[in-house]
C-alpha cells in the first residue's frame, strides 16, 4: 500500500486498507502517566485510526542511560487506515500538542511515541524504520507489547519468543485495567 495522489495532485494518507499497528509510549518527566493517557487520547481522536486495545502501564529501569528516573511505558494497539508515514505525522503532532520536552537523545523526556509495528510491513526509510529498529532489545518495549500481542510474529519469531530473551529485571506494573481512559 501506498499514499496515492489525487487529482489535485495532493497525497492522500486515506486510501489504506485497516491495518493493526502498535505504538510504544514512555516518559520520565513531569505527569507521564498523565501524558501518556493524553496521546492515546489524541491517537483516537483521528478520524482514521482506534484505539483497539493497550497493555497495562508499566514502571521500568531507564535503559542506555541509566542515571535518569524510571520511565512508564506501556503500548497501545491501533486501527487505523492511515499510512506508516501519516501515522508517523500523528504520533509526532501528539508529542508536540503535549509539548515534548527532552534534551539529550538518551535522556529524560516527557513522552515519546514510537511506532513499533505496522501490520506485517518492513520498511526502512529517513526518520521511519518499521519493526522499530530497537524493539526486539528492549524488554521496556517487549514486556508491554507481550502482554497484549504474545503471538504477532516481528522478524519470524513471536514477540513471547523475543522476550523469553531478554532480561525483564525490575519492571513492574504500575497499574492495570483502563488507566489510560
Ligand atoms: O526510547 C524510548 C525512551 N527511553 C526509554 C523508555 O521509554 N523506557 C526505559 N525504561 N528506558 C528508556 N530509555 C529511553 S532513551
Amino acid at each position: 500500500m501506498r499514499d496515492v495522489a489525487d487529482e489535485t495532485g495532493m497525497r492522500s494518507a486515506e486510501h489504506h486498507s485497516p491495518t493493526r499497528a502498535f505504538i510504544g509510549l514512555g516518559g520520565n518527566l513531569g505527569d507521564p502517566r498523565a501524558a501518556m493517557r493524553a496521546a492515546i487520547g489524541l491517537l483516537g481522536a483521528d478520524a482514521r485510526t482506534s484505539v483497539e486495545n493497550v497493555s497495562s502501564l508499566y514502571r521500568t529501569p531507564p535503559w542506555g542511560k541509566t542515571d535518569q528516573p524510571d520511565f512508564l511505558n506501556a503500548v497501545a494497539e491501533l486501527r487505523t487506515t492511515l499510512s506508516p508515514r501519516a501515522l508517523l505525522r500523528l504520533c509526532l503532532s501528539a508529542e508536540a500538542a503535549l509539548h515534548r520536552v527532552r534534551d539529550e537523545r538518551w535522556g529524560p523526556r516527557s513522552i515519546d511515541l514510537d511506532i513499533l509495528l505496522y501490520g506485517d510491513l518492513e520498511l526502512d526509510e529517513e526518520g521511519l524504520t518499521v519493526p522499530h529498529p530497537r524493539m526486539l532489545e528492549r524488554a521496556f518495549v517487549l514486556v508491554p507489547l507481550a502482554e497484549i500481542a504474545p503471538e504477532t510474529m516481528v522478524k519470524g519469531r513471536t514477540v513471547r519468543d523475543w522476550l523469553a530473551g531478554l532480561d525483564r529485571g525490575g519492571i513492574v506494573v504500575a497499574a492495570t485495567d483502563g488507566w489510560w481512559r
